[in-house]
């Protein structure tokens, strides 16, 4: 429970991912072919996914963003199987939310790019966050992950800085460079220029060797967020 100050309780980051899990939970019917998310606030919601599919019987076929989600999904029992067709519902987590337009910076988990195939297969695609993650342009708070292919990687990262995006190749440690689930790097760039989301998109995908980005500038249908106040809201 969270702590309260007067009349208003504070919810902490991880008591407003749970809330946003659990409300996004209900959106789940028997029969649905589902996409799951990647992250913290998906893992709540493989929790309470768990419980409705174990207290209601429900009958769902899942298709996960990511082996570490595949491998949760396993330990509670929730099988998964390959993406083909299209989805009913994918629920899914996110590093910013833009107030009004609902684009998305996603990626900091590293699965960008199952992300968005899943998000792109899903007639209703949600998201689900703790408020920190709600922004006013995107870009404020967390670097935009582009994922690129493993030849020429300075040559695209350079690319990437030509058109206004300094980016910094993510790294496993001090040696390693990190490798994504499809062995693909990620270049964490810093949102330094005036384009808008939509035209930044489509301005990284012209550039050879860039295989996806972080940026999700259509298709979100809502954001359930769970706020300090503990309560949820949809944007
Ligand atoms: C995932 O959700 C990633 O795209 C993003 O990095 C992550 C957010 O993580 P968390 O829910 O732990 O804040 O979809």
């Amino acid at each position: 429970m969270g702590a309260v100050t007067g009349a208003t309780m504070i919810a902490t980051p991880d008591q407003q991912k749970r809330a946003a899990a659990r409300e996004a939970a209900l959106l789940v019917e028997t029969g649905m072919y589902l996409g799951l998310g990647t992250g913290s606030t998906v893992e709540y919601f493989l929790d309470a996914l768990s419980e409705r599919i174990k207290a209601e019987s429900l009958s769902i076929t899942c298709v996960a963003t990511s082996l570490v989600t595949e491998r949760r999904a396993a330990e509670l029992g929730i099988g998964v199987v390959p993406l083909s067709g299209m989805l009913d519902l994918a629920i899914d987590g996110a590093d910013e939310v833009e107030f009004g337009t609902l684009h998305l910076i996603k990626g900091l988990g590293g699965a960008l790019l199952r992300e968005k195939q899943i998000a792109e297969s899903a007639r209703q695609f949600v998201v689900i966050a703790d408020e920190s993650k709600l922004v006013r342009r995107l870009g404020e708070r967390t670097p935009l992950p582009v994922e690129i292919v493993d030849f020429a990687v300075e040559r695209t990262i350079a690319r990437i800085g030509d058109i206004g995006l300094p980016g910094v190749l993510r790294m496993s440690d001090a040696a390693t460079p990190y490798r994504t689930d499809n062995g693909n790097r990620i270049v964490d760039c810093t949102m330094a220029v005036a384009m808008t989301p939509p035209v930044l998109e489509a301005t990284l995908k012209t550039i050879a060797g860039v295989v996806e980005t972080g940026l999700f500038t259509h298709g979100c249908a809502a954001a359930i967020i769970g706020m300090t106040d503990g309560s949820t809201r949809r944007f």
